[in-house]
């Protein structure tokens, strides 16, 4: 941890979000700039949350409070990024696909790589093929992510790239939840999937290489 943001990175990591939000309200007043505070206190804090629930040292209540503290201090950030045009580090298109409604993977998996600097466009659950082409059609995302979690709308993963493709749309795919496996993402045309929404943030940088 860097020093001068320990105090605000335990925040995040215990889920503290009415201290996170004011911490970082603190050092946005104090003149850090919302980079720094970023790259140097909340990415590294989400980071570890990620490390500690792939590893199993922590649960989904823990990760979820954490998302909640960072999505707190996101609130207090935004609106001067957005002003400083700053660069994000790609744009992932997410969504659920048609049939399931299951969504806190997916959500999770948004956070954690808005959380990594990626802007996320997140259209949804239950969403069409269409709905997909029309999405990467309109935001041009550096990457796509489909999230199922039933056996049932798994295999609808595979109408959304066959759609996508005949389409003329050669945008990497990526591919998770609970049911699938490198296998089936391999069969279906993805270009990977990850296990947890840490392992789709370091697949995410693998796909764009400048990320
Ligand atoms: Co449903 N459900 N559910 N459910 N549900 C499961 C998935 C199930 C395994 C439960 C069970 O029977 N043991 C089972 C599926 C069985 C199967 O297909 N083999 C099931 C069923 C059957 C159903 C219904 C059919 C029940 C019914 O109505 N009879 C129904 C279907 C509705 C529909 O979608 N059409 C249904 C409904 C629901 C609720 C609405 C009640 C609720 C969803 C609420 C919501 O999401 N807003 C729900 C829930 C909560 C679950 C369980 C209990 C928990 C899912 C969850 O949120 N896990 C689930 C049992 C289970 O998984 N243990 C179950 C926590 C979450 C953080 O993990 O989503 O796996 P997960 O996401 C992980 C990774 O998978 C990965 O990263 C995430 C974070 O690490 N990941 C990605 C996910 N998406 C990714 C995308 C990526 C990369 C990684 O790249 C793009």
């Amino acid at each position: 941890m860097t020093p001068e943001f320990d105090e605000l990175q335990t925040a995040l990591i215990g889920g503290n979000h009415v201290r996170t939000a004011e911490m970082t309200q603190s050092f946005v007043t104090s003149g850090a700039t919302p980079q720094d505070i970023l790259e140097k206190g909340l990415l590294p804090a989400m980071q570890v949350v990620g490390r500690r629930f792939r590893d199993g040292e922590v649960f989904l209540p823990e990760v979820l409070v954490a998302a909640r503290a960072m999505k707190s201090a996101m609130a207090v950030l935004e609106p001067l990024l957005a002003a400083a045009k700053y660069q994000s580090k790609g744009k992932v298109v997410l969504g659920t696909v048609k049939g399931d409604v299951h969504d806190i993977g997916k959500n999770l998996v948004g956070v954690m790589l808005r959380g990594a600097g990626f802007e996320v466009v997140d259209i949804g659950t239950g969403c069409a093929a269409e709905k997909f082409v029309d999405a990467v059609r309109k935001h041009q995302p550096h990457v796509l992510g489909l999230s199922a979690l039933l056996t049932t709308t798994m295999t609808y993963m595979k109408t959304v790239i066959d759609t996508l493709r005949s389409s003329g749309m050669d945008v990497p795919v990526i591919v998770g939840g609970a049911p699938v496996n490198a296998e089936f993402a391999q069969q279906i045309g993805a270009a990977g999937t990850a296990r947890t929404a840490g392992d789709a943030v370091e697949l995410v940088h693998r796909l764009i290489p400048q990320a």
